[in-house]
């Protein structure tokens, strides 16, 4: 049992340069206090009604960024090879100067590994380009969170290119079974021939908890540098105030992958890079080279897994995992059970509304 109302006021805060959640913002810009009492954690008093608490509700731990701790990998990055030449797209569209440079992995500044999409810093992951074989065009990103918790909202920020045109974004609690959360697609048509689904129009909502949606949103080609992917998983969801168990199996997650299928291009570059054609040697270099995906930052949202009975999950000294400090005379690694002596009633998870303290 997780706080998503604190959750969803986080993701109103970090998105608030983006289209989809602008009415929200300006929603918060109204309440500066209550701003800052949700990015310092503090439960929130009863004039903004929609987060405060009862006195009485669950305790719950705080969202962080979960990535900046995860394992991440790539199945393939720029300069990998040897050196790689590239030219920015931006010089292509706005008829500027040539702004080309190399990647190679064997010199600090010119390598793009894919830890630079967690780094924290403006340093940016960068895939093959085109140029070193169409295939490149189908690149996944996993990140191993290794342990399981509650997410809550995913940002993707990409560098020098584009956003990634058509890809998807997955869960996967063992490794081995993905199930998506989120379908991207460059024109809406793709969804149905892609994923077999219909299009969500215009800004992303849903019907169900566990319902993933197929979205142009965030595949536009403007801003053809620096956009982001503002993607939560939470917001506008029926069960979010309960919260649902429903949303709570949908937003848990130990793995998150990033399934990238399709570059944004310019349509005028289309009629060159036939996606028909898959040997490097017929292919216009001087085209190709400028389609790569750059991305310098993921950042994912999220808490332990502690049922509403923990204010903290401080590392664990010796493995590095965090557990939740369990309170409520509750027990466990998640606060799951009463403990023994506590069992006077059956265990039940704090609610946003009620603290369920197991009695003795
Ligand atoms: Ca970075």
């Amino acid at each position: 049992m997780v706080d998503w109302r604190r959750a969803a006021a986080l993701f109103v805060l970090f998105s608030a340069a983006v289209e989809v959640v602008e009415s929200e913002s300006k929603y918060w810009s109204a309440y500066p206090q209550q701003r800052q009492d949700v990015l310092n954690g503090h439960s929130l008093n009863g004039q903004y009604r929609e987060f405060a608490k009862s006195e009485d509700a669950g305790l719950f731990t705080e969202i962080f960024n979960l990535a900046t701790k995860a394992v991440i990998h790539a199945n393939a990055s720029c300069g990998e090879d040897g050196p790689e030449s590239y030219c920015k797209l931006v010089e292509h569209v706005y008829m500027r100067m040539p702004q080309c440079d190399v990647c190679d992995q064997n010199l600090v500044e010119k390598s793009h590994p894919i830890q630079n999409a967690i780094d924290g810093t403006n340093r940016w992951w960068q895939s093959p380009s085109l140029s070193k074989g169409l295939h490149n065009e189908w690149i996944t990103i996993t990140l191993d969170l290794r342990q399981h918790y509650q997410v809550a909202y995913v940002i993707v920020k990409s560098a020098i290119a584009p956003r990634p045109g058509t890809w998807v974004l997955e869960r996967s609690l063992d490794n081995v079974e993905y199930k998506p959360w989120q379908y991207f697609v460059t024109e809406d048509l793709e969804c149905m021939r892609y994923f077999g689904i219909p299009a969500t129009t215009g800004v992303p909502r849903f019907k169900t908890d566990d319902e993933v949606i197929c979205t142009s949103f965030f595949s536009k080609l403007d801003p053809i540098e620096n956009g982001e992917v503002h993607t939560s998983l939470v917001n506008g969801r029926p069960g979010i105030t309960g919260p649902s168990e429903a949303l709570q199996n949908f937003t848990r997650a130990r793995y998150v992958r990033l399934r990238l299928q399709k570059l944004r291009t310019l349509n005028a570059d289309l009629m060159i890079i036939s996606r028909r054609v898959n040997t490097t040697s017929r292919i216009d270099q001087s085209v190709t080279r400028r389609y790569f995906y750059a991305i310098k930052d993921i950042s994912i949202g999220g808490q332990c897994i502690c049922y509403g009975h923990a204010e903290r999950c401080p590392s664990d000294p010796v493995t590095g995992q965090l557990r939740c400090e369990c309170r409520h005379n509750t027990c466990g690694e998640s606060c799951d059970r009463c403990c023994p002596l506590f069992n006077q009633l059956p265990w039940r998870q704090g609610t946003n509304t009620e603290n369920n303290v197991c009695q003795g």
